[in-house]
């Protein structure tokens, strides 16, 4: 497929991402490291790509699962708690899910928890049992009370969800935590996790055909190497080759080095490319081991 941004409307890709809030930067930042870029409206509503024919759709979190249920948009990027609750609250009417995680994408992480007054000394969930539990994911909640076989009022608050128990609209609640500094500020301590969370790239339950499929296939290639390298870095050293059993264990997060033969002795050049913390110390310990003129640089782009 040749891209050109110059194509017809059913043959761009459309993905929508928060207009503003916490997933807004972060999304935008990973598609462009996708190698996408965008001219923006003047009433900052719609993104129009220019490198690619895929344009970004900026709208409320909470619209983004609907809006690829229309097929309004074919993707979106959301957090799981979001797509989990509107998934759930379908359920009901017995229809099938018509949105799914396609990727998760490692930033905006937080726990759905459950948190009771610092005063409560916490035995286990059937302590819950006919109590209010405060909430503005009722279907998750929901699901996790019915499947611990608990029986409790769920009261369904939009926001300020936290402080409901101070104003005694609710014995408990059930909400995001990320550092906790909230809950704290509230005297609740969080008890029970119910979702661990992070923003996703949600797409239809189904593949997209065509020409927006072929984009969405070269979208993902780029967007798995992209979250395989965000860590990583290439490490460049020399060694004598009698060194290297020593060396390779102090890789163990390395693909498959590239060792080199140098000309007219026993040294070798190696290139390893590590996924995880390339630290100072263990910097340290390939020198002790034999290893010379170590580099560490950062990787930009990787196509498996
Ligand atoms: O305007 P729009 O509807 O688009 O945005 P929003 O206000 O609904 O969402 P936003 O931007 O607040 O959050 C978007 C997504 O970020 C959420 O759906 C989560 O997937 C993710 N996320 C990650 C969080 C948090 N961390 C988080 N800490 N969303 C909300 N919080 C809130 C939480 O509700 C609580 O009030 O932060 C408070 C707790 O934070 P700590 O650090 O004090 O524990
Ligand atoms: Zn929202």
């Amino acid at each position: 497929m040749s891209p050109s941004p110059n194509t017809p409307a059913r043959d761009r890709l459309r993905i929508a991402i928060q207009k503003s809030g916490r997933l807004a930067e972060p999304a935008r930042a990973l598609l462009a490291s996708c190698g996408l870029s965008w001219r923006e409206s003047r009433d900052r509503l719609f993104c129009y790509g220019e490198s690619l024919p895929i344009d970004l759709l900026l709208v409320r979190d909470d619209d983004i699962p609907g809006l690829i249920d229309q097929g309004v948009c074919d993707l979106g990027v959301v957090g799981r708690n979001v797509l989990l609750e509107q998934d759930r609250g379908r359920g009901g009417n017995g229809a099938a899910p018509t949105f799914r995680e396609w990727r998760a994408l490692g930033f905006g992480g937080c726990r759905l928890s459950i948190a009771v007054p610092d005063s409560w000394e916490w035995q286990g969930a059937q302590q819950l049992a006919g109590r209010r539990i405060a909430t503005s994911y009722p279907a998750l909640l929901g699901q996790w009370l019915q499947e611990q076989g608990i029986a409790a009022d769920i009261v369904m608050l939009s926001g300020s969800v936290e402080i409901a128990p101070r104003l005694g609209q609710a014995d408990a609640i059930c909400d995001l935590v990320s550092s906790g500094a909230t809950l704290a500020a509230n005297q609740l301590k969080p008890v029970q996790t119910i979702l661990e969370s992070e923003a996703v790239l949600a797409g239809p339950a189904h593949e997209l055909d065509s020409v927006r499929g072929e984009l969405a296939e070269l979208l993902l290639r780029r967007l798995d190497g992209a979250l395989r390298i965000r860590h990583s870095k290439l490490l460049l050293f020399q060694a004598p080759r009698r060194v290297l059993p020593d060396l390779l264990p102090l890789l163990p997060d390395a693909e498959a080095p590239t060792v080199m033969r140098l000309d007219d002795n026993d040294d070798l050049a190696l290139q390893a490319l590590c996924h995880g913390a390339v630290t100072w110390q263990r910097l340290e310990e390939l020198k002790r081991a034999g290893a010379r003129g170590l580099m560490v640089l950062p990787v930009e782009g990787m196509l498996a």
